[in-house]
């Protein structure tokens, strides 16, 4: 073998391994590049976070409410409290709309969510029908504790007694994606900007950005703490001036 022929296979060589490593930094770049238009509230990953179920009529609004609860990292709104498998909207057999939230219990405390639910409907009316019935869906013997005592607490300060149902959660079908951030869902340019970062509905659904922004597009939320999340719900400047201006704050 000529000296020739090693120096040119050894070049050759030398080359096919840049060219490699200049594609696997470029890939790793573009990931990268994908990774930054994820809104920063959604980069974090959580451990212990705890799930609560609640019933208070059309699932839109209990799905804004807790959407704007610091602490509230996902929610979503379905059937729950039925018998008959795989309910949609048009066929939801005997279950009742349901708002289902992941919490961080650090921020949040089930209490606090639970002050929420006896807060946002009258305890003492009797439900309108199953779809709209209010029920408290404990999860764990801890939940069902403060949900008996909060309950038996309003039977007590009232001579009327309470109607909303406490029961234990079985199963939860999660609903058709247009009922997820229903209001975020009816505002652009605020989902034009969410559908481009999240393509896909599942992941539109569990987004914290989204939760927010369909809470805070409900009138939910203070100011403080819409200045504080607007630069980390991924949101273009447009958008992001838009939202502070509902709450009276300067988007410029
Ligand atoms: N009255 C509401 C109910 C929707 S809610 C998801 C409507 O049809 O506009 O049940």
């Amino acid at each position: 073998m000529s000296k020739h022929f090693i120096y040119i296979t050894f070049t050759l060589l030398l080359l096919v391994l840049l060219a490699g490593l200049i594609g696997m930094s470029a890939l790793a770049a573009e990931e990268k590049s994908e990774k930054s238009e994820i809104p920063a509230i959604d980069q974090r990953e959580y451990e212990n976070l705890k799930t609560a179920t609640f019933a208070l009529g059309c699932f839109w609004g209990g799905d804004a409410r807790y959407g704007a609860v610091p602490g509230v990292i996902r929610t979503r709104v379905g059937y729950a409290g039925g018998a008959m498998e795989d309910p949609t909207y048009h066929d939801l057999g005997n279950h009742t709309e349901s708002i289902q939230v992941d919490f961080n219990p650090e921020v949040v405390s089930y209490e606090e969510l639970v002050d929420i639910f006896w807060n946002r409907h009258d305890p003492y009316s009797v439900s309108y029908n199953t779809q709209y019935a209010n029920i408290l869906f404990y999860h764990d013997d801890y939940q069902k504790n403060i949900a008996e005592r909060t309950n038996r607490e309003l039977n007590e300060e009232s001579n009327q007694e309470v109607q909303t149902q406490v029961r234990p959660i079985e199963k939860f079908y999660p609903a058709e994606p247009y009922h997820q951030k229903y209001r975020l869902k009816q505002s652009s340019p605020f989902i034009s900007v969410l559908n481009d970062i999240y393509p896909d509905s599942e992941d539109l659904r569990d987004s914290t950005a989204a939760a927010r922004l369909n809470g805070f597009l409900a009138g939910h939320g203070t100011p403080d703490q819409v200045e504080e999340l607007a630069d980390k719900l991924g949101l273009t400047e447009d958008a992001r001036g838009k939202l502070l201006n509902r709450f009276g704050l300067n988007g410029s």
